[in-house]
């Protein structure tokens, strides 16, 4: 026989404290940590939830459905909170974390700063900068080419000097393929890009480049950039008025005497040189009218057999391409004596020579304000 006040039941008023108890902890968690905590004193597996749902099995068969109902309800009520304590929670925490995060672009730099961009590359980024404003995109292509890419398509007879041993680094060929070369110039790139894209093509490509030579002038790595221009309207006119715009705009001088001299190229026809007025009085340097000229680069109409090799009709399309020496450039701008210096990687020379990061060149603001110095 069973005493009927030893079967326990369920108490409501306890489940409701039980419930207000553990929606109180919640509502005063003021972190992730704490929430969990109130979790675990609620749901885990001795929580007090937990607890009540563990009184079930003992309750009077008659009372356990009406019981495991308000026990569940009572969890679905907690854990309700938990989710909806833990939205907001998280939503702080990320607020706190952004604000503490916050780089103010605009506040003044620090006072040590360390890195510096190499002048190889602010010359490069003003370059692009310029002809990018003249409405010419920035392209890009592999260091090690092919005979083809390098020489053939750009009109070089097969027996030209360029193609020496002597003048040009080639790797070992693989198994009955041809030798790859390193590039000697950055024109392939412009080979792939009349390969690839339909006229009208307006393209600058600055890049790495390869010759084996090496004296006080030469370094076996140097830079150049080029440019091409492939219509079926450009004219010489355009190539002396893009090139006198550039040249003035990279020097940041307004009044700048240009002068164009005939020249020979495989890959152009005709050909020029461009030089700029300087002045050696005193035995320095000084770019702008002076009666003296200073030669910067090279330049010429699209020959048309380089159009035909790139799958073009010489017939309906022409344009002009020009390239230069970048460190040559650069030396001339920015007073840098000796050549071998922009590869030695020493760091007081670099933060002599070399520009702050945010020294960012634009034709609106100056190209720049003259880098550390
Ligand atoms: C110089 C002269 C030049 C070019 C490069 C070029 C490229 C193609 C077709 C025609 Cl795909 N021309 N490039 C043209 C004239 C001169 O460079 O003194 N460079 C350092």
């Amino acid at each position: 026989m069973s005493d009927p006040a030893a079967v326990p039941t369920l108490d409501l008023a306890v489940l409701d404290q039980i419930v207000a108890a553990a929606l109180a902890e919640i509502a005063a968690a003021g972190d992730l940590a704490d929430l969990d905590a109130a979790r675990v004193a609620a749901l885990g597996k001795k929580g007090s939830v937990t607890e009540q749902m563990k009184l079930l099995g003992s309750l009077a068969p008659d009372q356990r459905k009406a019981a495991g109902a308000a026990i569940n309800q009572a969890k679905d009520r907690v854990a309700a909170a938990l989710d909806a304590r833990k939205l907001v929670l998280e939503a702080e925490a990320l607020s706190a974390r952004l604000a503490a995060e916050t780089v103010d672009l605009s506040l003044p730099a620090p006072a040590v700063q360390v890195g510096r961009l190499h002048p190889i590359s602010q010359t490069i980024d003003e370059i692009v900068e310029i002809f990018g404003e003249m409405g010419f995109s920035l392209a890009e292509g592999p260091d090690i080419e092919d005979d083809f890419h390098n020489f053939t398509a750009l009109n070089f007879p097969p027996g030209h000097p360029a193609r020496e041993m002597h003048d040009t680094f080639y790797l070992s060929a693989a198994e009955g393929a041809e030798r790859p070369v390193l590039r000697t110039h950055t024109s392939p790139v412009q080979i792939r890009t009349m390969q690839s894209v339909p006229p009208p093509i307006r393209v600058i490509i600055p890049g790495r480049t390869f010759r084996s030579d090496s004296d006080q002038t030469h370094t076996p790595m140097f830079h150049q950039v080029e440019g091409l221009v492939i219509d079926e309207a450009t004219h010489m006119g355009h190539l002396k008025g893009c090139l006198i715009e550039f040249v003035k705009a990279f020097f940041e001088l307004d009044v700048l005497p240009v002068r164009f001299r005939p020249s020979f190229f495989p890959f152009t026809e005709p050909s020029a040189e461009m030089d700029i007025g300087c002045s050696r009085k005193g035995g320095e340097l000084k770019l702008g009218d002076g009666g003296d000229w200073l030669e910067i680069l090279g330049c010429g109409m699209v020959h048309p057999n380089v159009i035909r090799n790139c799958g073009l009709d010489p017939q309906r399309y022409q344009g002009f391409a020009f390239g230069m020496g970048i460190e040559r450039i650069a030396m001339l701008k920015y007073g840098i004596p000796d050549l071998r210096t922009f590869f030695d990687s020493d760091v007081r020379w670099l933060t002599h020579y070399g520009f702050l990061p945010f020294d960012v060149p634009s034709l609106v603001t100056g190209a720049t304000n003259g880098g550390a110095r």
